[in-house]
């Protein structure tokens, strides 16, 4: 049984591993949102289903699934891949799954963080979202994993942590006044400490042009190993993307990490320009109170958004001018793991990619 502890994470010696360090597993939620997955949610599901035997290659996948879903899920699924019935209002595991967090003696425990869909009354994405709040708790619960429930909104996509003291995050999220208002940047800061175990936090500007996640770091820039960051790059300078990529760029090659290093950054071209087309857009079902995605919209297209599994990396295929270089690119930056590429376009056509879809469980002992 889970106990919901008062204290912090860093008060009782718990930090935030890197997502290289090694795994027990991962979750992952299934798609089924009409409003956000085209065409019934079919074919995210396969995107989904690759993603989750992508993965569950190297280390145990487990999907949530509503009881209406619950037999495509695990139709479409590999054996291996554990199915658990839990209802949640969207797909994203990164936002709604806890941030696990380890102390030196191989403890592991959970942070629940306050979650209002992308901002809540003020440019959220949908409403209610009270299933999502509750996933992470209840993940916990499964787990047998002590929680920590943080004081202030914030997902998982919006933040980015080195394993040793640092923490990569964006001032359009995290200081947006539809998280945390009551919060300076100094609270805020402070709160990051409290609950990740960090002591650095670098702060980036905007992130990728149109996110409607405000801008998470998971789709602008991530940490590849201590001192080294990858970031999402356009060399078109009339592209909007160009002056928040080189503001990034410049913030990041002026920051200094917790241990003292400098960083060093690898770029890696963004996809595209991607829109929706308009036979994508006529699958949606429109639902009140939710964002409304259009034929032409330009998509949050990265390959930042990838994720690291044990001995493996699994990047999103979103343009196949761009998708060799960055596969080159993560190769060459993960050295002795594989980098295996998913078509991800159904991911990015919901508004984020196979980062934001997956959230992994460090190797411990939860208490
Ligand atoms: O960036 C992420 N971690 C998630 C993207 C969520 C998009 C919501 N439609």
């Amino acid at each position: 049984m889970s106990r919901t502890l008062e204290s912090t994470p860093a008060a009782d010696g718990f930090r935030m591993p890197a997502e290289w360090e090694r795994h027990a597993g991962t979750w992952m939620a299934w798609p089924e949102r009409p409003d956000t997955w085209r065409d019934g949610a079919g074919p995210a599901g396969t995107a989904f289903a690759r993603v989750a035997a992508a993965i569950g290659i190297s280390e145990p996948v487990t999907m949530t699934a509503s009881p209406a879903a619950i037999e495509r899920a695990r139709a479409a699924l590999p054996e291996a891949v554990r199915v658990v019935e839990l209802v949640t209002d969207d797909a994203w595991m990164r936002d709604i799954g806890p941030t696990f967090v380890v102390d030196d003696a191989g403890t592991r425990r959970g942070v629940d963080w306050i979650f209002n869909a992308w901002g809540g009354r003020d440019g959220g994405l949908y409403s209610p979202w009270d299933r999502d709040d509750a996933a992470a708790s209840a993940i916990l619960e499964i787990e047998g994993a002590d929680r920590y429930r943080a004081p202030i909104v914030l997902e998982g996509g919006a933040i980015h942590t080195d394993g040793e003291g640092t923490v990569l995050t964006t001032e359009e999220c995290l200081l947006n006044p539809n998280r945390t208002p009551h919060c300076s940047q100094a609270e805020i800061e402070h709160h990051l400490r409290d609950c990740l175990g960090v002591e650095t936090i670098v702060w980036l500007g905007a992130g990728v042009f149109l996110d409607e996640t405000d801008g998470h770091i998971d789709n602008l820039a991530c940490f590849v190993r201590p001192g080294v960051v990858a970031l999402t790059w356009t060399d078109d300078r009339d592209d909007p993307q160009y002056d928040r990529s080189l503001d990034a760029r410049r913030r990041l090659e002026a920051a200094t990490d917790a241990r003292g290093r400098s960083l060093e950054v690898h770029l890696l071209h963004q996809p595209g320009p991607l829109s929706m087309t308009a036979s994508e857009a006529a699958g949606l079902r429109k639902v009140a109170g939710s964002k409304a995605r259009r034929a032409g919209d330009r998509l949050a297209a990265s390959y930042v958004n990838f994720f690291i599994a044990n001995g493996r990396v699994v990047m999103p295929l979103l343009d196949e001018r761009h998708d060799d270089h960055a596969r080159e690119v993560l190769a060459g930056v993960f050295p002795g793991r594989d980098v295996v590429g998913v078509d991800a376009r159904e991911i990015l056509l919901g508004g984020g990619n196979i980062h934001c879809i997956t959230q992994q469980v460090p190797a411990g002992a939860s208490s």
